[in-house]
């Protein structure tokens, strides 16, 4: 590991200059930074401890009042769970108590109204589901038995992604995360009570398909001429959000428009224009399998003992995917340096790539070292690249079962037709020769199709990092951060952990020592489909 740069220690501790002693002594209290901000908590705890209250920095379990901001109970409890086995401090307050205990100068009565929501729900109004704040709590598998409410909701995502909203767009996706992880469909609003991230949002475009069996707002944006544009744009390999809206803004609708437009592409935009409809065509597991034999072979023949993993959606069971993603590492460290061009070569010598682009390895050379708590920049060697997945190759590679994927079968017999890829339609048992003639001809005999592959190698020290972080879901790995961040006060990467507090990095070995090292219970691959 590179030496870790000693990393200055923000005491944010109230200077004793200027605070009373200690008044109230029955109130030990800890202000809860989330949410709060660093600088307001600072400021409130001076106040507070100017007018004689003890103001806790850390929290410990003499406290016994947690006034926070902005945060349900569950959330507090959530956070106070990860602190502490065991009892928790009686009280759990809203800021309101707080500062009007400030404007009074002592602690004003507890009411009901300070104290956060949790604690005044009564049995019968407790919601029917119970769900973790962070969805790296919980176990979401494939099932999803909200998909109408979540499709809507994702929907909203998209084009938030899509508008440069980032924010919004996390906002939509936690809450469909929730719903996903619910074990059955939501029917009434009041089964929504006490489940996390929902904002007001969310459950406006929820209580309206309740409702009335659609979200109005989810369906004005599918049929927006924007959202239109930005999808097909988008849906160009190596364009964008940013470069869409400048197109959309050009007038630049769709594809014809861009082609008759003239603007300049690049290498990776030109490969994406090229090979638009393949792209656009979910891939599946069927060819990821048939991807990851090419690349095992790659791999082994340019150095032998190398090993490859399928991340990704595959390693979370999808049936299809976006593109197929491999983690490669050699289990002696360094013997992994310079594997990547290897790779390439000998890919592209074998004809496998239609285009590639290799990102320079630059975590070696950095002088920040792996796993920086401060960037969240990835600096594996990493390779984009757009694999010709030839019919050949599919039939040359033995598929033990036919595997189904939106209901289509994908042909892969011992002696498949030529053409099988255009039979997979309704027409594919036709004897009519002509007909089967004409489909030959649309099919320009096509035998092959273009797939995205992304290959990212990893040392051994880093892998399990690397495995995590690069199987996803794309929110499990946020959530993931945000939980070693908020409620841990770790930095976790794809290429370590670290401890901000005892600053220094934690090792692993495998997936389960990192969830041991954040306080998670282990959420397996397959159930990481938040
Ligand atoms: P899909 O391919 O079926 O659409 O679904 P997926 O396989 O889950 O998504 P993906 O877009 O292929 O990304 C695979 C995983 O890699 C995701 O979990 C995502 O978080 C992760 N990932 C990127 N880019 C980067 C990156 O730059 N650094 C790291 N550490 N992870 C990344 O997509
Ligand atoms: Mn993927």
């Amino acid at each position: 590991m590179v030496p870790l740069k000693r990393r200055k220690v923000v005491s944010s501790r109230a200077g004793s200059t200027g605070t009373e002693p200690n008044k109230f002594p029955q109130f030990v209290l800890f202000l809860l930074e989330r949410k709060m901000g660093a600088s307001r908590r600072a400021f409130l705890s001076q106040l507070g401890r100017k007018k004689g209250f003890q103001v806790e920095e850390l929290f410990s379990e003499s406290v016994t009042h947690v006034v926070s901001e902005n945060n349900c109970g569950s959330e507090v409890r959530t956070w106070l769970d990860s602190q502490v086995r065991g009892g928790t401090p009686a009280h759990l307050l809203d800021i309101s108590w707080y500062t009007e205990s400030m404007k009074a100068g002592r602690p004003v009565e507890i009411l009901d109204r300070h104290k956060l929501q949790e604690q005044q729900t009564s049995e019968a109004e407790v919601g029917v589901f119970s769900v973790p704040s962070y969805a790296c709590q919980r176990r979401t598998t494939l099932e999803n038995h909200n998909a109408v409410l979540t499709d809507a909701l994702s929907l909203l995502a998209e084009n938030a992604e899509l508008s440069e909203e980032e924010g919004r767009g996390v906002a939509f996706r936690r809450a469909a995360a929730v719903l996903k992880a619910l074990p059955r469909p939501v029917t009434s609003m009041t089964e929504l009570r006490g489940l996390p991230c929902l904002g007001d949002h969310s459950l406006r475009v929820i209580k309206d398909i309740l409702e009335n069996g659609a979200s109005r707002e989810a369906e004005t944006t599918k049929q927006s001429e924007r959202y239109k544009a930005l999808k097909v744009l988008t849906g160009i390999f190596g364009v964008g959000a940013k470069t869409a809206d400048r197109w959309i803004r050009e007038g630049i609708l769709g594809l014809q428009q861009l082609q008759d437009s003239g603007q300049t592409l690049n290498r990776a935009q030109q490969a994406g224009l090229e090979h638009y409809d393949d792209l656009n065509q979910p891939v599946t597991k069927a060819d990821a399998d048939v991807i990851s034999e090419i690349v095992e072979r790659a791999v082994v023949s340019v150095l032998p003992g190398a090993q490859m993993t399928l991340i990704g959606g595959f390693r979370r069971g999808k049936l299809s995917g976006h593109d197929v993603d491999f983690l490669i590492t050699h289990p002696e460290e360094g013997r992994e340096v310079g594997l990547m061009p290897k790779v390439v070569s000998w890919l592209e010598s074998q004809g496998f790539l239609l285009y590639q682009k290799t990102t320079r390895n630059s975590y070696l050379e950095s002088k920040d070292g792996p796993g920086r708590p401060s960037s969240n920049m990835d600096r594996f060697e990493r390779c984009f690249s757009i694999f010709k997945l030839t019919e050949e190759e599919k039939r040359r590679t033995k598929q033990p079962e036919t595997a189904t994927d939106n209901g289509l079968q994908t042909v892969s017999t011992p002696e498949p037709d030529p053409h099988s890829r255009v039979q997979i339609s309704e027409h594919s048992r036709c004897e009519d020769e002509e007909l089967e003639a004409d489909q030959t001809k649309q099919a320009g005999h096509k035998l092959w199709r273009a797939v995205r592959v992304d290959l990212v190698v990893s040392p051994i020290s880093q892998f399990a990092f690397a495995l995590l972080g690069w199987t996803g879901s794309k929110l499990f790995e946020r959530e993931l951060r945000r939980w070693a961040g908020h409620e841990r006060n770790m930095s976790l990467s794809s290429h370590a952990l670290y401890d901000n507090k005892q600053r220094i990095y934690l090792r692993a070995t495998s997936e389960e020592e990192i969830f041991a090292h954040l306080g998670l219970e282990f959420i397996p691959p397959s159930e990481r489909n938040a």
